[in-house]
């Protein structure tokens, strides 16, 4: 049903991923930034369907930028909570997601300096993304600007590293790389695995 998108909750409380995200930013990220998108993927949801139900479609440009903005903020954020857990709980990749990583990247290093290079270089706000290419049955990584561009569409993001200022500002201010660096000790690779 359009406009019936919810906040996800969390597996974990805001405080969890501490020091290296602190409490603050992720009340903030989730309960104001992250509901922004959901509200704005319903309200034009159901413009849309509101102009299907009048046949006056004056405004589809502007109303499916909004789906593409907000349904892409939704679900980038979707992932990224699930893509992460608290650091004492942290794993290194194994099993077919290893062997993959390997085959594509040669190393977990690699992946990592590869992404983290992405997600450092990207301008002004965006994401660092590891997608699933079916089509080339290959792992490779994307760097998104905004929530929804610089894609490469049919890919499936399966992790995805926020790197918007308000992500990181209070703890990290200027120091994008360094809460890039300190991303890789909640990676949630069991939930990258799925
Ligand atoms: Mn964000």
């Amino acid at each position: 049903m359009a406009g019936n998108h919810k906040l996800p909750e969390l597996n974990y409380s805001y405080d969890a991923l501490e020091p290296f995200i602190d409490a603050q930013t992720m009340e903030l990220h989730h309960s104001k930034h992250h509901q922004g998108y959901v509200n704005g993927l319903n309200n034009a949801e159901k413009a849309l369907a509101a102009a299907r139900e009048s046949g006056d479609y004056s405004n589809i440009q502007q109303l499916e930028r909004l789906v593409a903005f907000h349904g892409s903020g939704h679900f980038n954020h979707s992932l990224f909570w699930q893509n992460m857990l608290p650091p004492d709980n942290y794993k290194d990749p194994s099993g077919d997601l290893l062997q993959q990583i390997k085959k594509d990247f040669g190393s977990l290093d690699n992946l990592k300096a590869q992404l983290g290079a992405a997600a450092k270089a990207v301008e002004g706000s965006g994401w660092g993304f590891l997608v699933w290419q079916p089509g080339g049955e290959q792992l490779m990584t994307l760097a998104g600007e905004n929530q929804q561009k610089q894609t490469q569409f049919t890919t499936i993001p399966i992790m995805g590293i926020d790197v918007w200022e308000h992500a990181y500002y209070l703890k990290y201010q200027n120091r994008r790389a360094e809460y890039v660096d300190n991303w890789w000790n909640l990676t949630n690779w069991e939930n990258v695995a799925e």
